[in-house]
């Protein structure tokens, strides 16, 4: 007989109180592995949002080696890292050298079905809250945390349509997913893998860890940016943009776009032709391309492209375009210098 939420959240609450922020974690993961029930998943959520409030010290560095282009790459080529030889030294050395990695794979094809169906299933809970589970069904798919602070996630809906063709949805909005991919995450190894890269513990975030379910949108330009722009410059970053569709390069949905170079500077934007006050001016962008190339990768579904917030970057546009896109970003900050504003949570 699985025992009852409130006493599992109030056993938890008292783990906090001696500080075992962890034990108590642990102890509604079990209980929910015993029977899911969405008040434990938001209270799962609830914790780790309370927890990345909390901001460790500084440490020294990480023990990184300086970091060494991969060699051996094409002008406009993104250094690929086989899933079994992913590490944080050649993944610094990718992001820094050329701007970007590409794993493959890193995510099967049968998991990436599932992640696009978890999409839908929030975005519909999301769009049509009435044909959504009821809460307490195992599942809270879609139900905004008390310790989420703000308005939601960009949203588009063109007038008229119920359904919109394009959402993007804040992951710490759906506990059920978000405690999906937390386990996902664990399983890859991706809390080890970033606080080596780190030299410390690494953190997700409210507003930078994102569902997206993006239509072909032929015409408008998105802009060109850097996340660095809006998150700062005084911090590390990794984002974790996983592909769920085959996207990129002549594929019928849109990938992105990246210009494949390791700098480290925050380009002016607003000037150069730049379409809105955030973005890089297209001018601009392809005087820094004459000399380091711009990509288009194709990607699979489940395929990950790893870079930070100095890389410029956007999502695609082609007339070739047809299908709807699906991908999860997911911004990793070193846990010291997360930006508050973002509001971290626990990893
Ligand atoms: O998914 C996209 O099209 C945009 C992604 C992006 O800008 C990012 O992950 O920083
Ligand atoms: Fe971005």
């Amino acid at each position: 007989m699985a025992s009852s939420v409130a006493g599992v959240l109030s056993e938890a609450d008292a783990l906090i109180e001696q500080g075992q922020w962890q034990q108590a974690l642990d102890l509604l993961a079990e209980s929910n592995r015993e029977q899911p029930r969405a008040s434990l998943q938001q209270g799962m959520l609830d914790l780790r949002l309370r927890a990345g409030r909390e901001r460790p010290g500084r440490p020294p560095a990480a023990a990184l080696a300086a970091p060494v282009q991969p060699p051996g790459l094409a002008r406009g080529e993104i250094p690929e890292i086989p899933v079994t030889e992913l590490s944080a030294q050649r993944l610094y050395d990718a992001i820094h050298g050329c701007g970007a990695a590409i794993v493959r794979q890193l995510v099967d094809t049968e998991r990436s079905a599932q992640l696009r169906e978890l999409v839908d299933r929030v975005v519909a809970a999301r769009e049509q809250p009435d044909r959504a589970p009821p809460r307490e069904d195992a599942a809270a798919w879609y139900a905004r945390s008390a310790e989420v602070r703000g308005a939601p996630a960009r949203f588009f809906a063109s007038p008229g349509e119920s359904v919109s063709a394009s959402s993007s949805i804040w992951v710490a909005d759906s506990p059920r997913v978000a405690c999906e991919l937390l386990d996902l995450y664990a399983s890859l190894g991706l809390p080890d893998l970033l606080q080596a890269y780190f030299g410390e513990p690494a953190r997700l975030s409210v507003k930078k860890w994102v569902l997206r379910k993006i239509a072909p949108d032929n015409v408008a330009e998105a802009g060109w940016h850097q996340d660095g722009r809006f998150l700062g410059e005084d911090i590390q970053t990794v984002n974790m943009w996983l592909a769920l569709s085959d996207c990129g390069g002549a594929a019928p949905a849109p990938g992105l776009d990246i210009v494949v170079n390791g700098q480290r500077e925050i380009y002016p934007t607003g000037t150069a032709g730049a379409v809105f006050d955030w973005t890089v001016g297209p001018e601009l962008v392809a005087t820094v391309a004459a000399e380091c190339g711009v990509a288009q990768p194709r990607f699979a579904a489940g395929d990950a492209l790893f870079f930070d917030h100095y890389n410029l970057h956007r999502t695609a546009f082609a007339p070739h375009h047809t299908a709807v896109r699906y991908a999860i970003e997911s911004w990793f900050f070193a846990a010291s210098t997360a930006p508050l504003k973002q509001q971290p949570i626990l990893l």
